[in-house]
């Protein structure tokens, strides 16, 4: 990827670019995209559009290849093991697929300072190109949504997600609101998308927002000698207590802006290879975020003409405020030679009068740069180069940032951390926080600190997959400012492959937050995708338990054969659950937007006992519960072979008793004596033996009877069944 942009900004040079799509008598329309020489510097979905990669058409694509393939009908197919985490709460997939193409991306999270149990977790999702929200109220178990973000009403779709609470409950959401323009200039028309940043607020823990406000605006428009294209990027939020006004917060977001000057030669119709700019701005709103102040520049402003070899850019703000209203914020510099090349420095600067000017840039440390993608996956991993940071109860600042372990090292990347005890003037040397003896990648650092000073670091990491592909989400923490950490934690219980996701792409940006009682993790999970169906979805996780999923079996006892109702809750929202009786699968459910469900099944013609009753959804979650079988089938067989006994019995009587008589004949032929007397014996016994024989008769047709039922109840049962 990176060597292709290369070639496009190298060949452009300072000649003409773009190729003539179409002319009129009056102008010539240029199909070379405005944002080209920047995309892979931009926010990941803009990035893929100006790339070309059409994500609805690739998918539908794909999603047709999926159909493809003979499948029985209801079998569940590759349920991903679950392997729980020793210190995490089994994971859940929170986000629901309300579009056609089932990727959701980039997260953050936000805890409600007025009640911990709210928490609000934003996300893009490309079912409907929008930022979208998702709210809990019971500090993670359940969750609703989504509430969508809406684009300006003359753009196209929505991008990035940023949220913070202020200090009395209300969220504020910040994003990118993206539309096309084209402006036309003496002979040339051009165009391209042009992304404002906008902020939506909610006043009841998420559930409802506010229409979106404008805080920064991008723009296209010409001049007489030049296209300048104004493109904002990647907004974060950061609010806390007002420098001037203690007693209040002031709103953050800051952002980056690109600028793109095109200069025109008037006798041509043509445009030239652009002067590009970019900084680190910032806006900020004293009011709740009705009024907004004008951009301030954070960062200073880098500038290269596209082609050229000294490209120095900045990229990746994250702002946070210190409890004595210091605003600090950090962002990546790329440094002379450029991204993806050589050095960067993860850089901060602070604001102690609320945004208005900033100190100078400390670069925290030189680090080797990442690659665009980390070896052998394909999604884009630099972003994992903007420095994360927090600040602690006194002051402390700590950052984090993935970065190159070593320049002749197999290792593409590792997770480093930082702290400043002198309010970010000087900087600790570098901690690699990654305990693993791999080669493998560590990438997507996220990090908070809690109330009581712990310091909480997560990321995504490979080091179990021998290939480097599948990759976990790990954990540390520090109690005493970063001295010491604890032991890598795994958080997620099943791994995902970044290829069954949108495997360009999973994400610029993941979270972490913490309160003093609980750690909540958000990132991108694709164990629910398949080469031939992919699937990205948010993840998360909390260090407190959260209830496993359970089935109600009413009754709970009967006979086999019978209906049985089996009710579930707390599985994954809107998907297939799957019953299992003993080991055969029997029915397939599908659960409500809140994980539960509830399905009629026919209890199988079993043997008396009890009976495992299991039900497992897509994405491994499972639950079991017994069925005792009171009279199933051995029952009748019992019975049955009860009366096959008693007719022996009576059998070997009636014998006996044969024997009997003949041996009386036998007695009356050698003395005939009492010949009379012993006649009329005989006789009595004989009607015995006849009323014997009757009662085995009826015996045996009672038996026939009997199994004539059992066949009836088998096709009976084998019918309904089918
Ligand atoms: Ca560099
Ligand atoms: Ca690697
Ligand atoms: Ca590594």
């Amino acid at each position: 990827m990176k060597v292709l942009v290369m070639i496009s900004v190298v060949s452009m040079g300072l000649a003409m670019i773009g190729s003539i799509h179409a002319m009129d008598e009056h102008a010539i329309i240029y199909d070379k995209r405005l944002l080209d020489p920047v995309a892979e510097l931009l926010s990941g979905p803009v990035w893929l559009r100006i790339r070309g990669y059409d994500i609805y058409e690739s998918f539908t694509r794909s999603e047709s290849l999926a159909s493809a393939p003979a499948q029985a009908p209801g079998l569940p197919i590759r349920i991903p093991y679950r392997e729980p985490s020793p210190k995490f709460s089994r994971n859940l997939l929170i986000s629901i697929d309300v579009g056609r193409i089932p990727y959701q991306a980039e997260t953050c999270l936000a805890v409600n300072p007025r009640d911990p149990d709210n928490l609000v977790i934003g996300l893009n999702d490309y079912g409907f190109y929008a930022p979208s929200a998702y709210v809990s109220m019971d500090g993670g178990e359940t969750w609703s949504g989504p509430h969508p973000m809406v684009p300006l009403q003359k753009d196209d779709f929505g991008s990035d997600v940023s949220l913070a609470f202020d200090r009395n409950g209300t969220v504020y959401f910040a994003y990118m609101s993206i539309g096309w323009k084209w402006v036309r200039t003496l002979n040339v028309v051009v165009g391209d998308e042009k992304a404002s940043i906008v902020v939506s607020k909610s006043v009841d823990g998420g559930e409802t927002w506010s229409a979106p406000r404008v805080v920064a605006v991008g723009d296209i428009y010409a001049k007489e000698d030049e296209v300048v294209v104004i493109f904002l990027d990647r907004p974060r939020i950061a609010v806390g207590p007002d420098p001037f006004d203690k007693g209040k917060d002031r709103i953050y977001v800051t952002y980056t802006e690109f600028v793109l000057r095109y200069p025109l030669i008037p006798e041509y119709p043509y445009i030239m290879a652009p002067l590009i700019s970019t900084t680190i701005k910032l806006v900020y709103s004293t009011d709740g975020g009705k009024t907004w102040s004008a951009p301030k520049q954070v960062s200073p402003t880098f500038s290269y003409w596209a082609g050229e070899e000294r490209r120095r850019v900045v990229q990746g703000s994250n702002p946070k405020v210190a409890e004595d209203g210091r605003l600090y914020v950090a962002y990546y510099d790329s440094l002379n030679d450029g991204p993806w090349d050589g050095l960067f420095a993860p850089t901060i600067v602070w604001s102690d009068d609320g945004g208005e000017t900033f100190s100078k840039p400390i670069h925290v440390d030189h680090l080797l740069e990442l690659d665009y993608e980390l070896p052998p996956t394909l999604f884009r991993a630099w972003v994992s180069m903007m420095p994360q940071i927090d600040v602690g109860p006194n002051g402390e600042v700590y950052l984090v940032v993935a970065a190159r372990p070593g320049m002749l090292s197999p290792d593409d990347s590792d997770i480093f951390f930082y702290r400043s005890l002198d309010r970010g003037k000087t900087w600790s040397s570098a901690k690699r926080i990654n305990d693993d003896e791999t080669t493998r990648d560590q990438f997507i650092p996220a990090i908070a600190v809690s109330p009581n000073g712990t310091i909480h670091v997560a990321w995504g990491d490979r080091r179990h997959d021998p290939k480097d592909v599948e990759y976990h989400i790990y954990y540390t923490k520090s109690s005493d400012r970063g001295e010491t950490w604890i032991r890598n934690v795994r958080v997620t219980d099943s791994p995902s492959n970044p290829n069954f996701g949108l495997y360009l792409y999973i994400g610029d940006y993941w979270s972490i937050e913490a309160t003093d009682k609980d750690v909540y993790i958000a990132w991108t999970d694709t164990r629910l995708g398949r080469p031939e169906s992919p699937n990205m979805k948010i993840g998360f996780a909390r260090s407190g338990h959260i209830p496993l999923p359970t089935i109600l079996i009413s009754p709970p006892a009967g006979a086999a054969g019978q209906k049985v109702t089996i009710i579930g809750e707390n599985f994954i929202p809107d998907k297939e659950v799957y019953i299992q009786v003993g080991d055969a699968y029997v029915s397939v459910a599908r659960t409500d937007y809140e994980g539960k469900f509830k399905v009629d099944i026919f209890m199988p013609m079993l043997g008396e006992g009890p009976y495992r009753v299991r039900a497992i959804d897509v994405s491994g979650n499972r639950a079991e519960g017994y069925f005792y079988a009171e009279f199933g089938m051995d029952t009748i067989k019992k019975t049955l072979r009860k009366h096959e006994e008693s007719y022996q019995e009576m059998l070997d009587e009636i014998l006996k008793l044969k024997k009997g008589v003949e041996e009386v004949a036998k007695k009356i032929e050698a003395n005939s004596s009492s010949r009379q007397e012993l006649i009329s014996r005989i006789e009595a016994l004989r009607s015995e033996v006849e009323s014997l024989t009757q009662l085995t008769h009826i015996l045996a047709v009672l038996l026939i009877i009997s199994a004539a039922i059992i066949a009836l109840i088998m096709i009976k049962v084998w019918r309904m069944r089918k």
